[in-house]
């Protein structure tokens, strides 16, 4: 029998961890991933948080260090060390960080860091490290991005962490397959070509990226893609949320920082208000009422993007969120549950695909376009469990089974289970750890 058979699941998950610390963050994956990745640091400091709370508080710290000025988180803090590892890397931005970001879960996991060992975090300061930056880093996203409907767009699929999600497909359409930059492709050296984006995609990617990167990464020019997402925007909701706590928890409100000009009751009170308005332009703009879920919306047309995605399911957490009051509107909780629950997703087999089983994209082996994902089960765990559905969350939760005895894949087949992409993925591994040390009930604990 296999070792990882025989060996406790969390402790196997924790060894994952270890071996993917570089000594100042972790990687996804040794091969496939050789950097710091922004949204993977925010779910490795999660699971992290309950067997090495300090190392989650550096992980979450380390990448902060690599802030913007204007106050974006970057997507990849380059290791220049393994720069010929994966493409596109520092060379090609000119830089020791990618300009493009990842979705705003940083937060969010700041909080639930914090609240595993309070103690340890007043000895380190850690919320007043930690908090001025995060605040700083929503700034920019409702400032240089906020899209028409005031919620944040992003300038690139690599932006959404859903890079070949079929959301992107039309938008992406329209941008030119051809790169001045020759496309390297190390990712096939560790993941099969059936389970990566192709060459056309890849070339628009670059493209994509070289804009941007050309126009200095400014947010004021056009580069052919903007568009909205409604995980982006409901992590970025639930992470005001958590900056509320945060507000709330230290001596000062907020570090002294500036109030913004809404801010009537204090930093806290501000934070909440931007959750609000985030979460009633969500409802305005990206509800489907046919599909039963949220859709996003091209920022360019103006359109809405009609596409059923596990990204749409992911504003279900904010039905679970304190002061959000009659959250999602006119049955809305109640229809999304049932879609969560229908053919598309868990009706239609046991692990809750990225692109649902109906949308004609759907491919149980293609990245984002079908597998099933750690961090969406995590996500979606996370909401019906703060929303007593008991039923939905052994669901799940059922997918965290698969994980340790496949060496926890990046993501698997979601009727199968069977692992897909790399292996010994550490936000695989931080989010089982999560689910077998945790019971948490709230979407974000009160402290
Ligand atoms: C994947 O994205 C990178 C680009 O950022 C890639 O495909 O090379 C996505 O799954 C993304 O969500 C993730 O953060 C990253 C590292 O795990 O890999």
């Amino acid at each position: 029998m296999h070792k990882d058979f025989e060996e406790d699941p969390a402790d196997a998950a924790a060894r994952v961890l270890e071996a993917n610390w570089t000594g100042r963050h972790t990687v996804p994956a040794t091969g496939l991933y050789p950097h710091q990745w922004s949204w993977d640091s925010a779910f490795v400091a999660i699971g992290a948080r309950h067997r090495a709370p300090a190392r989650a508080r550096a992980e979450l710290v380390a990448l902060l260090e690599a802030q913007w000025p204007d106050g974006r988180v970057p997507q990849i803090v380059y290791d220049i060390g393994r720069d010929d590892d994966y493409a596109p890397g520092a060379g090609f931005w000119g830089a020791a960080t990618s300009g493009l970001v990842q979705p705003p879960v940083h937060a969010w996991a700041a909080w639930l860091v914090h609240c595993a060992d309070p103690a340890g975090s007043a000895r380190e300061g850690f919320l007043a490290r930690v908090y001025p930056r995060l605040a700083r880093w929503h700034e920019y996203l409702h400032g240089r991005r906020a899209g028409g409907v005031g919620l944040p767009v992003t300038k690139h699929p690599w932006e959404t962490g859903t890079d070949n999600s079929p959301l992107w497909d039309a938008a992406l359409e329209r941008v030119p397959p051809r790169a001045r930059t020759p496309v390297r492709r190390p990712d096939l050296q560790h993941a099969g070509t059936g389970e990566r984006p192709g060459s056309r995609d890849y070339r628009r990617y670059y493209r994509l990226a070289e804009t941007y990167r050309d126009a200095g990464c400014a947010d004021d020019v056009a580069i052919g893609f903007a568009l909205v997402c409604p995980l982006f925007s409901t992590v970025l909701a639930v992470s005001e949320v958590a900056l509320a706590r945060m507000a709330e928890s230290l001596p000062d409100g907020g570090c002294g920082l500036p109030l913004p000009d809404d801010g009537g009751d204090g930093r806290a009170g501000a934070h909440e208000a931007s959750a609000a308005r985030l979460i009633a332009a969500l409802d305005e703009h990206l509800w489907d009422e046919e599909l039963g879920l949220y859709v996003a919306l091209d920022d360019t047309t103006g359109e809405q993007v009609r596409r059923a995605t596990v990204n749409g399911l992911v504003p279900l957490l904010l039905a679970g969120l304190p002061g959000a009051g009659n959250h999602p509107p006119g049955g809305r909780t109640e229809r999304l549950l049932a879609t969560l629950a229908g053919p598309g997703f868990l009706g239609g087999g046991p692990y809750l695909p990225s692109t649902s089983r109906d949308d004609p994209a759907f491919d149980p082996a293609l990245y984002w376009r079908g597998p099933a994902w750690f961090n969406m089960s995590w996500l979606l765990l996370r909401a019906v469990r703060a929303l007593g559905r008991d039923d939905l969350a052994a669901r799940l939760r059922a997918h965290f089974d698969v994980a340790a005895p496949q060496g926890f894949p990046e993501y698997t087949d979601p009727d199968t289970g069977a692992g897909r992409g790399t292996r010994q993925f550490s936000w695989t591994a931080a989010l089982t750890l999560d689910v077998l040390l945790t019971n948490e009930q709230a979407v974000v604990p009160a402290p």
